[in-house]
């Protein structure tokens, strides 16, 4: 980056510091991944330069020879992928792709039915202050209080009850698989639309290792950054009787130019995720959550639901003493990176919380498996009972270490 050094000496050290960070710490936010160099090449090139207002042949702009190839293959590579009719790679985040699916399919003021944001939903799943709160009616289903697992029979009897045009499937913080058969059958019996946001899970839907959406739903949704490891961004996925209502509510619908920098790397992960490794990758990003959460429940964590069957589990802190914001702050302090978040029936604000949500697409991607998560549970025990700086600073540098060992670019090592 000897351009940028020279040039932005402030913002050259960012992206030094944050490259540190990365390196150093250990990743656990459930929905970040690291990307591959491939991946990170195609974003950082000169595609960004181009505009391509429309889609492939049938642009606003000339030069668009290119570009056209890049979004052609990104849309081939994700179709066959996910065994998709039809596949619209221009949403430039997951929000927008929501956002496109609804106005695809719904009017102002319609009844859409989605998971509740402290049951593992999303801003976007109707939250009062998201777009989506806002210009639809929404009755919000939850999980079952005592198994904390989605109740199909309790949705299927919501369902009948609110008449919604639409029904929402899918979560930011579900750790369990989500029976999407079950979600047509009761889209049917009420005449809905299904719509799957499958944002968390879609590297797991690639790899066979979470049973797939996309013969159920209308809709499917997704980011393209998580589990998937690829660029940040969204596309859709759908029925080819929506292709032409979704590719223009996407364009000119609610967006402008579609940044082909990162359609292209769009492309590059979809080529990526159709390999062995990523398949293998993905199963052991399961293993490890598996370890890790049965290694913290051995400590006398209690996790919500009593387990995961994903990428991702849910720990319960309010009986440790502890908020989901004074854990992270802590885990934060030793080196380790988790979000604080709501659970089921939290009586805490989504500013405090009472838990934390672990994801290990991340350490999986740096290779790690089972016997680093016995590690990782022994710093996050450590660090969540450290009461002094020295505490800190000692599992800090065994944090250090073990990263060490699993370095992120090792392609890059000695360069
Ligand atoms: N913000 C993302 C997450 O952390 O799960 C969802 O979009």
């Amino acid at each position: 980056m000897k351009h940028l050094k020279k040039i932005d000496p402030p913002i050259y050290k960012v992206i030094q510091n944050e490259a540190q960070r990365q390196e150093e710490n250990l990743e656990l936010i459930a929905s970040e991944n690291f990307t591959s160099l491939s991946v990170l090449e195609a974003m950082g090139s000169v595609l960004t330069n181009k505009y391509a207002e429309g889609y492939p042949h049938h642009r606003w702009y000339g030069g668009c020879e290119n570009v056209d190839v890049a979004e052609s293959l990104a849309i081939e590579r994700a179709k066959e992928l996910f065994k998709a009719e039809h596949v619209n790679v221009q949403a430039h985040s997951g929000s927008q792709a929501n956002m496109a699916v609804y106005f695809s399919c719904l009017n102002i003021g319609d009844t859409i039915m989605a998971l509740d944001l402290a049951c593992g939903g999303h801003l976007t799943h109707g939250h009062p202050h998201n777009f989506s709160g806002k210009f639809f009616k929404v009755v919000a289903y939850g999980v079952d209080t005592q198994t904390q697992r989605l109740d199909y029979d309790k949705i299927l009897a919501m369902a009948k009850e609110y008449h919604p045009r639409l029904i929402l499937a899918g979560a930011s913080a579900y750790p369990r698989i989500i029976d999407f058969k079950k979600f047509r059958q009761i889209c049917d019996t009420v005449g809905a639309y299904l719509f799957v946001d499958m944002a968390h899970i879609a590297g797991l839907v690639a790899a066979g290792v979470h049973p797939s959406p996309v013969p159920y739903a209308e809709f499917v949704s997704s980011t393209t950054h998580k589990t998937l490891r690829g660029p940040r961004g969204g596309f859709v996925i759908c029925k080819k009787e929506f292709a032409r209502k979704l590719d223009l509510e996407v364009f000119p619908g609610i967006q402008g130019g579609p940044l082909m920098h990162i359609i292209a790397a769009k492309a590059v992960a979809f080529k990526e995720a159709k390999s062995g490794k990523f398949k293998k990758d993905q199963e052991q990003t399961v293993k490890n959550a598996k370890a890790l959460c049965a290694a913290l429940i051995e400590k006398g964590y209690r996790a919500i639901s009593g387990g995961t069957d994903n990428h991702l589990f849910l720990l319960e802190l309010s009986s440790k003493g502890l908020t989901g914001k004074e854990a992270q702050e802590k885990l934060d302090g030793c080196g380790i990176t988790v979000n604080k978040n709501l659970i089921p029936f939290d009586d805490k604000s989504p500013v405090l919380t009472s838990g934390i949500r672990i994801g290990t697409p991340a350490v999986t991607t740096r290779g790690m498996k089972e016997r680093q998560m016995q590690y990782i549970a022994e710093y996050i025990d450590s660090a969540l009972k450290a009461t002094n700086e020295k505490d800190c600073l000692k599992i800090k540098k065994e944090v250090r270490v073990l990263t060490k060992k699993f370095p992120l670019y090792p392609e890059l090592k000695g360069k």
